[in-house]
């Protein structure tokens, strides 16, 4: 487990396995960006399930609001954090096994009814961090306000592209 954090999270990032802290890396500069403190912690869903158990209990207590949960092949880690938390638990798939991710995808994706995850796509940490961030904005508008900037600021991007001009 690691406890790489930015300060007071509200955001909790857990991955399956040390290979996928790239994108929990990505999800946090993104978060950071926002102003969203977040915390990272590596923990396989059937390696270590009561160390997953014991995170996700301190984690609420300790403030987090919103689950980012990142896992390859048999991806069951977002969809038991999801079963130990009422809390909204988003899931990113990651590639490395069947068809680039496929298997992740499907294996977060396809949650039977009763317990939901929202699923980004494969390896997108960015979007992640981006929904978290919306779900925690309903309640904070200054934090509105930044989403919105960010979204002003990528719309000014892609409208000065050479290729867009006159538009
Ligand atoms: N994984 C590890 N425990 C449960 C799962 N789903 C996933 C990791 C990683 C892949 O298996 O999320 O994407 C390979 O992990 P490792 O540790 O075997 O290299």
């Amino acid at each position: 487990m690691t406890t790489e954090s930015n300060g007071s999270a509200r955001v909790g990032i857990v991955v399956g396995s040390r290979s996928d802290i790239g994108a929990a890396e990505r999800a946090m500069a993104v978060l950071d960006e926002l102003e969203v403190d977040s915390e990272i912690r590596v923990i396989s869903a059937h390696r270590a399930p009561d160390l997953l158990a014991r995170f996700i209990a301190g984690a609420e207590a300790r403030g987090i609001r919103v689950f980012i949960a990142i896992a390859g092949l048999a991806a069951h880690l977002p969809g038991v954090v999801a079963s130990q938390t009422t809390r909204p638990v988003i899931g990113v798939p990651m590639a490395g096994g069947v068809s680039d991710g496929l298997d992740a995808l499907l294996a977060i994706v396809q949650m039977p009814k009763g317990v939901p995850v929202a699923t980004v796509g494969v390896g997108n940490g960015e979007n992640a961090a981006l929904l978290a961030a919306a779900i925690l904005a309903v309640g904070d508008s200054d934090l509105r306000a930044r989403l919105a900037a960010r979204r002003a600021t990528q719309a000014a991007a892609i409208a000065a592209d050479p290729a867009n001009e006159g538009l």
